[in-house]
């Protein structure tokens, strides 16, 4: 039985289109996702939307539309942008299917029956923009004498009847946890930050609503619906089918990717209600960074929120991967711009790699006639370049991935890419077609071996051109993962098979900046 690996994005708000920013979380979580496929692992990927709460009843009555009509008009452009994007989800979750207010439910019966749910009225600051309650303490002063949550949102005051969690219970057992465990939070910066604030001690938590109704109801509570960010968590649990029988072979989730600014509802109140409800906890918690346009952080009235679409189309879908996980150091804030995707891909997609792919396949396609290259590794240069690029692409890439060093993995691909480049500059084939036809073969051999290595490895990160690129060399699609690379055996079936290479068209076109950024 393959192991399994269960990863998960946040859920998104769907009260408007999706942004960079969501793209760039799709992004990253996909190529993990496809990463531990290529491990061999048996893996589940979930996203979805998170459809309930205040700040999408509002948005909805600013449009003078039912929340459900908004939620269903935007959640499918989250799931176009996903497919357009080419993520490779298992399944896309909304927390308005019924199966999911079930589970919800489920949990909630679970903490109450741990005796951790009791009655009481809630006074004080709420942020419907952050859809948290904030303490006295930790609010910002804005203009005019405004309060301001400390991520800069307006906050209310809000009073209420509503049912609470006895969070401050859990201090203790959440203070053991983080210790045992110090995978738990990443990255280290985001750990930090949990761990200052659970040891300034835990309040009790609101969790239910009484002054609207769009959320899923609390059990026997009538005029009660859940925060909205105790049925959103609980989607993890809902997308492999809590609480019906068999979601235990997919729990606990392996990952949780999210992004720095939902660190407290994952790494505190999520394990809480988890303890409460006697399952066991998520392996770890992943916050990334921020997404900013030319370093400055998007928003409406700055005129600089980007449609991620409009970006797949003027640059392509795998370019711009490419670029999100290559720029951004995964945990870093990160900075965007047309030229910077540009540069970036230019410079290693269609100088380096796609320039060795298509000058190699090429000159085979028209001096081999097509032929597969038999051989390679013949020479003291052909086996050390082999052997580098397996390095690269069989033992650093997948560490640094495992790490979720996704950026330090393509560059420790990069390098087996200029290895290649600098093999075959020295070996010029070119030179040999005439003088030395047995050698010029074991070059090309040795370079066919390598790209194939290399373009197995880099799938997580550019799947569709990848898959050309190992369709094109006639690669088995079963044959593709990175315990592949270390196949010996391979490159001479592939020989023996008799395939035959057509003229090759170039995978990565070189990038021009559209007009109006030139
Ligand atoms: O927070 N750069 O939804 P959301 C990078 N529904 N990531 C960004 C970003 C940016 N500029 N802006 C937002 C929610 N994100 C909740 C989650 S999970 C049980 C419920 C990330 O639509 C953000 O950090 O506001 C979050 O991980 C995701 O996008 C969805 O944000």
């Amino acid at each position: 039985m393959a192991e399994p690996f269960y990863v998960t994005t946040a859920i998104s708000y769907p009260n408007g289109p999706p942004h960079i920013g969501h793209a760039y979380e799709a992004i990253a979580t996909d190529c993990i996702a496809r990463f531990n496929r290529l491990r061999g692992r048996d893996t589940f990927f979930l996203t979805g939307t998170d459809e309930h709460g205040l700040k999408m009843a509002q948005a909805a009555r600013g449009r003078d539309i039912a929340p459900l009509q908004l939620a269903d008009e935007m959640s499918s452009l989250f799931r176009q942008m996903a497919d357009r994007l080419h993520i490779s989800y298992d399944r896309f979750i909304r927390t308005t299917e019924p199966a999911h207010h079930e589970a919800s439910q489920a949990i909630w019966r679970a903490m109450q029956a741990s005796g951790d749910i009791y009655p009481g009225r809630y006074e004080g600051w709420y942020s419907v923009r952050d859809e948290a309650f904030y303490g006295e303490d930790e609010l910002l002063d804005g203009e005019g004498g405004a309060r301001l949550s400390p991520q800069g949102t307006p906050v209310e005051w809000t009073v209420e009847e509503s049912w609470f969690f006895r969070l401050s219970a859990y201090t203790d057992r959440l203070l053991a946890h983080y210790e045992a465990n110090p995978d738990f939070i990443q990255p280290e910066a985001r750990r930090n930050e949990v761990l200052s604030f659970v040891r300034g001690g835990l309040s009790d938590l609101s969790v239910s609503r009484t002054s609207f109704d769009w959320g899923v109801p609390v059990p026997d509570a009538p005029g009660h619906v859940m925060y909205v960010w105790v049925d959103a968590l609980t989607n993890y649990l809902t997308g492999i089918g809590y609480p019906a029988e068999g979601w235990q072979k997919r729990w606990p989730a392996n990952l949780h990717v999210i992004g720095k600014d939902i660190v407290r509802f994952h790494a505190v109140y999520w394990p809480a209600f988890l303890m409460s409800a006697g399952l066991p906890l998520p392996k770890t918690v992943f916050g990334h960074g921020f997404l900013l346009h030319r370093g400055e952080k998007m928003s409406k009235s700055l005129g600089n929120v980007v449609d991620p679409l409009a970006l797949a189309d003027a640059f392509g879908v795998d370019a711009l991967r490419y670029f999100l996980l290559r720029e951004v150091s995964f945990g870093q804030d990160g900075s965007y711009s047309a030229d910077a995707i540009v540069t970036r891909v230019n410079a290693e997609l269609a100088n380096s790699f796609g320039n060795l792919v298509q000058r190699t396949l090429a000159f085979i396609a028209k001096n081999l006639a097509g032929r597969v290259p038999a051989g390679g590794g013949e020479a003291a240069e052909d086996a050390a370049l082999l052997a580098e690029v397996r390095r690269a692409c069989a033992d650093e890439m997948p560490a640094a991935f495992e790490a979720l060093q996704l950026s330090q993995g393509i560059e420790a691909w990069m390098r087996g890419v200029f290895a290649c480049n600098a093999y075959i500059d020295t070996a010029a084939p070119w030179a040999l077609r005439k003088t030395d036809p047995v050698r010029m073969e074991q070059v090309l051999a040795t370079l066919w071996r390598a790209i194939v290595d290399l373009a197995v490895a880099i799938q997580p990160v550019v799947p569709a051109s990848a898959a050309r690129i190992l369709d094109m060399m006639g690669v088995p699609a079963d044959e593709r993962l990175i315990s592949n690379i270390l196949d010996d055996g391979r490159h001479a079936r592939l020989v023996a098979s008799g395939f035959t290479l057509e003229a090759p068209t170039p995978v990565f076109p070189r990038l021009d900046l559209p007009p109006e950024e030139a």
